[in-house]
C-alpha cells in the first residue's frame, strides 16, 4: 500500500478537474458536462469546514471549484476534492428498508408509510411497557446545527426520553469540559488567521497534517514568520518531521511532560506574575504540584529524552504570542480531562491565553463538532449550551418548546454508557443517526451483542453503514448537499451549507423523516417546521442568552461576513472572533488553574502484550469510512488498515514490510500489512480506525472511558504482534464467549452523572 504523504504538502496544486484525481463512480455522466450554476458552500467532512462551489449541471453536481473563503483561502485537502462525489454515487440508499425474518433475516424494501408506521408504533409499546426511557436517540454532529439541535428536541419532546447522546462523546467531550472549567467556555479562542502571529507552536497529539490538512498552511506562515514549532506524538507525524523539537512520548504520558516543562518554566523564572495575579484563580496548587516533575521523573514515566523536555520548556517558554494546539493525540484517554488542563496551566502560566496568536486552542474534528456540542443533543445539555439540570436553564428551554417545564426530561446516558444499558436490556430501541458505532466504538464485539439486543434498532444514513448493516429499519437520507443549514466550524465561526441538488430516489432530508416520526407520535405541534430556515429561527430564539448564544446571527449576516462567530447576542452585534482578550466566561472573569498529576493509561503494558497500541486516522480516508471506502480515488490511497511498527521491534519479531502480521490485545486480534518504520517508537504500534468488519481496529480497543465525561481511551491499550505464520502455530488464547448477558462485565464504568459541569452560575453549561 501506498500512503503518498505529499498529498498534504502545502505548496501542491491541486487540479480541480475530478479526472485527475481517480475514477469517477461508476455510471458517471458529468466529465464533459458544463456547469450551469456554482452553488457557494463548505466541505462535508472536518471542522476546518473548508469553502468551495460545487459546480451543478442538469440539477447533478459535477465537480468542485475553489471557494476564497477567510480560513481556507481557496484550498481543499483531498477529502474536500472528491466529497462531491458522494451524491450520485451507486451506493446511495434510496428507499427505506426493513427486516423480514427475525434477526436472522434480510433487509427488504418497504414504503416509507410502512417503515414510519412500524418504527412509531414499536416506540409506543415498548415506552408502554417499558417507560420513555427505553428508547433512545444516538446522533452525531457531521450534521449541521439545524439537524442537531432538531435530534435534542425530538428526543426531549417527541419521544420525550432523556436518553440523547452523540458521537462527539467519542471525539472530544474531555478537551470541551476542560475549557469548560479552567475558561468557563467551551470554544476555541483564537481564529485561524491568528495562528500566524504566534511566535511558537506547541502541538500536542494531533496529525494535523493528516486530519487538518488546510490548517497546515497558516501554521506554514507562523514558520515563514520565524515560528518555533515542538510536537509531542508518539509517532513523527508529516507535521513532526518538519518541527524544530519532536518529543516522542509513550501514549498516555503527556502530563509527566507538560507538568516537568511548566516546572522548568518557573525554574526558569518565565512564568508571567503580573497576568496569573490579575487573571487566574489557583496557581499555587499547580505550582506545588509539578515541582516533582524533574526532566528525569518525565522522562522515565513519558520516555522522552529529559533534555528534550527542557529544551521544549526553554522554546516554548522563551516565545510570546506562543499558541498551543491539542487534539484527540491526548483527549482519547482515561485521563483526557486532565491532560488538557495540563496545557492550560502552561498557557495561562505563561500569561497567554486571550492574547491574538497566544493561548490554547483544541482542533475540533469533525465537521460541526463544536455546534453539535452547543445545540442541545448532549445527555446533559439544552440549546445555547444550557444545562439540563438548573430550573433557569430548563423554564426557558420549555417556553421556547411551548411544554410544560415538568415534561421536560432530565440527564440521560453518556453514548459509550447507552451501550451498557442496552447490553442490559434498559435501552430496547435505538434511533441512530449520523453514526457509525460498529465501527467508532471501543471493543466493538460487546457493542455488536448491545445494538442487537435492540427491537428495533432504526438507522438513518445515506450508505449502507456496518452499523445499518444490523439494523431491523433503515431510512435512507441525504448527502450534504442536498440540503441547507448551517455549521460551527473549528473557529467557532458559524457557516452556511447551501443545497446544491435534489436527494435521489425515495432518499429524504433527515429533518423531514423526524417530523414525520413525531407526527407519528402525536407531537405534531411542536414540530410544524416547513423549511429549515424555521428550525434555524427557533435555534436562534432557543440559544438566547445562553452561553453560546446565536441569536443574532442570521443566513443574510453569515453571506455577507464571511461566517459569524458566537457568542453574537444580537443582530447588530458583529459576532466574536477572539474570546478571552479581557476576562474569562467564569462569574469573576478569571480562568482557574487545576493541579494535575501523572496517571498511568487503563491497561498498561506487560506479559503477553509487551506494546502500546494506538488508533488514529489517515489523510485519505474520514472517520468510520463508510463515506470515504466509497470514493474511488481515497480507497485508491488508502484500501485496508494496516500497522506500523519500528524496524527494532519488527527485526525482533522476524517481520518484514507488507508481511501479514496479527495484532492481539485482551480483547480480540485482527490480521492485516505491517508498516515498518522508523517514524514510531519502538514500544508503540499504530492502526488507522477508518474500516470495518474484520479491519475495525475497534476489535481491539479498550472500552476503559475518562470517569467524568466518560470518554474512550482509543489512544493506548496494551497489544501484541507476530507474523501470521507464527501466530498460526502457536496456541492464541480463545475469547471470552460473550453473551448479552456477560457483556457489561466488559464495561469497567457504571451509569452515572456525566460530571462536566463548571462552577460557573450554579450549573450554566
Ligand atoms: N483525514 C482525516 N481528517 C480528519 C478526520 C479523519 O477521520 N480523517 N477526522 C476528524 C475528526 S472527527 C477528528 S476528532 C480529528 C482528529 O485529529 P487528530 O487528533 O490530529 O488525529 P488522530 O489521528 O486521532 O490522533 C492524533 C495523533 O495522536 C497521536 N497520539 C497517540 N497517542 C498519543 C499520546 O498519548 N500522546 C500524544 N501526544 N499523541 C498521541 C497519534 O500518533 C496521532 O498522530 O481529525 C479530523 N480530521
Ligand atoms: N479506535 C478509534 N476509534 C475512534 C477514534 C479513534 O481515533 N480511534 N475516533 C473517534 C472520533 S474522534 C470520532 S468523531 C468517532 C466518529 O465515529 P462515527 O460518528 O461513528 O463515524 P462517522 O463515519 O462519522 O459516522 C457517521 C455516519 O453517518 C453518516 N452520515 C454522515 N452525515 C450524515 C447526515 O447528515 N445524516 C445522516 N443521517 N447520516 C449521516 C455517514 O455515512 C456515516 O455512516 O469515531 C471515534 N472512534
Ligand atoms: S481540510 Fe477538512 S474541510 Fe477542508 S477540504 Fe479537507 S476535509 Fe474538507
Ligand atoms: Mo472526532
Amino acid at each position: 500500500m501506498s500512503v503518498n504523504k505529499d498529498f498534504f504538502r502545502p505548496d501542491r496544486q491541486f487540479n480541480y478537474d475530478f479526472q485527475s484525481v481517480g475514477a469517477p463512480p461508476t455510471g458517471w455522466t458529468g466529465a464533459d458536462r458544463i456547469p450551469e450554476e456554482l452553488v457557494p458552500t463548505h466541505c462535508s467532512f472536518c471542522g476546518i469546514q473548508c469553502g468551495m462551489y460545487l459546480k451543478v449541471a442538469d440539477g447533478q453536481v459535477i465537480g468542485v471549484e475553489p471557494r476564497d473563503f477567510p480560513h481556507n483561502r481557496g484550498s481543499l485537502c483531498p477529502k474536500g476534492v472528491v466529497a462531491y462525489q458522494q451524491a450520485a454515487h451507486p451506493d446511495r440508499l434510496t428507499y427505506p428498508m426493513m427486516r423480514r425474518g427475525g434477526k436472522q433475516g434480510t433487509l427488504e424494501r418497504v414504503t416509507w408509510d410502512e417503515a414510519l408506521d412500524y418504527v412509531a408504533r414499536r416506540w409506543r409499546e415498548i415506552q408502554d411497557l417499558y417507560g420513555r426511557d427505553a428508547v433512545a436517540i444516538y446522533s452525531g454532529s457531521s450534521m449541521t446545527n439545524e439537524k442537531c439541535y432538531l435530534m435534542g428536541k425530538f428526543a426531549r419532546v417527541g419521544l420525550r426520553t432523556r436518553h440523547v447522546d452523540y458521537n462527539g462523546r467519542l471525539c472530544m467531550s474531555s478537551a470541551a469540559v476542560a475549557y469548560a472549567r479552567a475558561f468557563g467556555l467551551d470554544r476555541c479562542p483564537v481564529p485561524m488567521p491568528d495562528i500566524p502571529l504566534a511566535r511558537c507552536l506547541l502541538i500536542v497529539g494531533s496529525n494535523t497534517a493528516e486530519c487538518f490538512p488546510i490548517l497546515m498552511r497558516w501554521i506554514w506562515q507562523a514558520r515563514d514568520n520565524g515560528a518555533r514549532l515542538i510536537v509531542m506524538d508518539p509517532r513523527q507525524t508529516g507535521v513532526a518531521r518538519t518541527a524544530d523539537l519532536w518529543l516522542p512520548v509513550k501514549p498516555g504520558t503527556d502530563i509527566a511532560v507538560l507538568n516537568a516543562m511548566l516546572r522548568q518554566i518557573i525554574h526558569d523564572g518565565l512564568v508571567d506574575e503580573d497576568y496569573i495575579a490579575e487573571r487566574t484563580v489557583g496557581w499555587e496548587a499547580v505550582r506545588d504540584a509539578v515541582e516533582p516533575y524533574t526532566p528525569d521523573v518525565a522522562e522515565k514515566l513519558s520516555g522522552v529524552p529529559a533534555e528534550r523536555i527542557v529544551a521544549a520548556a526553554r522554546l516554548y517558554g522563551g516565545a510570546s504570542p506562543s499558541l498551543i494546539l491539542h487534539a484527540r493525540g491526548i483527549e482519547h484517554s482515561t485521563h483526557g480531562v486532565n491532560n488538557c488542563l495540563a496545557c492550560i496551566n502552561l498557557a495561562l502560566a505563561r500569561g497567554q491565553v486571550g492574547k491574538p496568536g497566544g493561548g490554547t486552542t483544541m482542533l475540533t474534528g469533525q465537521g460541526n463538532g463544536q455546534g453539535g456540542r452547543e445545540v442541545g443533543q448532549k445527555a446533559n445539555q439544552l440549546p445555547g449550551y444550557r444545562h439540563i439540570d438548573v430550573p433557569e436553564d430548563r423554564e426557558y428551554v420549555a417556553r421556547v418548546w411551548g411544554i410544560p417545564v415538568d415534561e421536560l426530561p432530565g440527564e440521560g446516558a453518556a453514548a459509550t454508557e447507552m451501550i451498557h444499558l442496552m447490553a442490559e436490556g434498559k435501552i430496547r430501541s435505538c434511533l441512530v443517526i449520523c453514526s457509525n458505532l460498529m465501527v467508532s466504538l471501543p471493543d466493538n464485539a460487546v457493542v455488536k451483542r448491545a445494538i442487537q439486543n435492540l427491537d428495533p434498532l432504526v438507522v438513518m444514513d445515506f450508505f449502507l453503514s456496518e452499523t445499518a448493516e444490523l439494523a431491523d429499519v433503515v431510512l435512507p437520507s441525504t448527502v450534504w448537499c442536498e440540503d441547507e443549514g448551517t455549521t460551527t466550524n473549528l473557529e467557532g465561526r458559524v457557516l452556511k451549507i447551501n443545497k446544491a441538488t435534489e436527494p435521489p430516489g425515495e432518499a429524504r432530508r433527515d429533518w423531514e423523516i423526524i417530523c414525520d416520526l413525531a407526527r407519528r407520535l402525536g407531537r405534531e405541534q411542536y414540530f410544524s417546521y416547513s423549511s429549515v430556515h424555521d428550525i434555524w429561527d427557533e435555534l436562534r430564539v432557543a440559544s438566547r442568552g445562553g452561553v453560546a448564544d446565536y441569536y443574532g446571527i442570521t443566513w443574510e449576516k453569515i453571506d455577507a461576513q464571511g461566517g459569524v462567530f458566537w457568542p453574537c447576542p444580537d443582530l447588530d452585534h458583529p459576532g466574536t472572533p477572539r474570546l478571552f482578550s479581557e476576562r474569562f466566561a467564569h462569574k469573576d472573569g478569571r480562568a482557574r488553574f487545576f493541579p494535575i498529576v501523572h496517571e498511568p493509561p487503563a491497561e498498561e503494558p506487560g506479559g503477553d502484550f509487551p506494546f502500546r497500541l494506538t488508533t488514529g486516522r489517515v489523510v485519505y480516508h474520514y472517520l468510520s469510512g463508510n463515506q470515504t471506502r466509497r470514493l474511488g480515488f481515497l480507497n485508491s490511497q488508502a484500501p485496508e488498515p494496516w500497522v506500523e511498527i519500528h524496524p527494532r521491534a519488527a527485526q525482533q519479531r522476524g517481520i518484514q514490510n507488507d508481511d501479514r502480521v496479527r495484532v492481539r490485545t485482551p480483547r480480540g486480534s485482527m490480521v492485516l500489512k505491517a508498516l515498518v518504520t522508523e517514524s514510531i517508537r519502538p514500544d508503540t504500534l499504530f492502526i488507522p480506525f477508518h474500516y470495518g468488519h474484520e479491519q475495525a481496529v475497534n476489535q481491539l480497543t479498550n472500552p476503559a472511558v475518562e470517569p467524568s465525561v466518560k470518554i474512550p481511551e482509543y489512544k493506548v491499550c496494551a497489544a501484541t504482534i507476530e507474523r501470521v505464520d507464527a501466530a498460526l502455530s502457536g496456541s492464541e488464547p480463545p475469547r471470552e464467549n460473550l453473551t448479552p448477558e456477560t457483556a457489561p462485565a466488559m464495561f469497567p464504568y457504571t451509569v452515572g452523572e456525566i460530571r462536566d459541569v463548571p462552577e460557573r452560575a450554579g450549573k450554566a453549561h
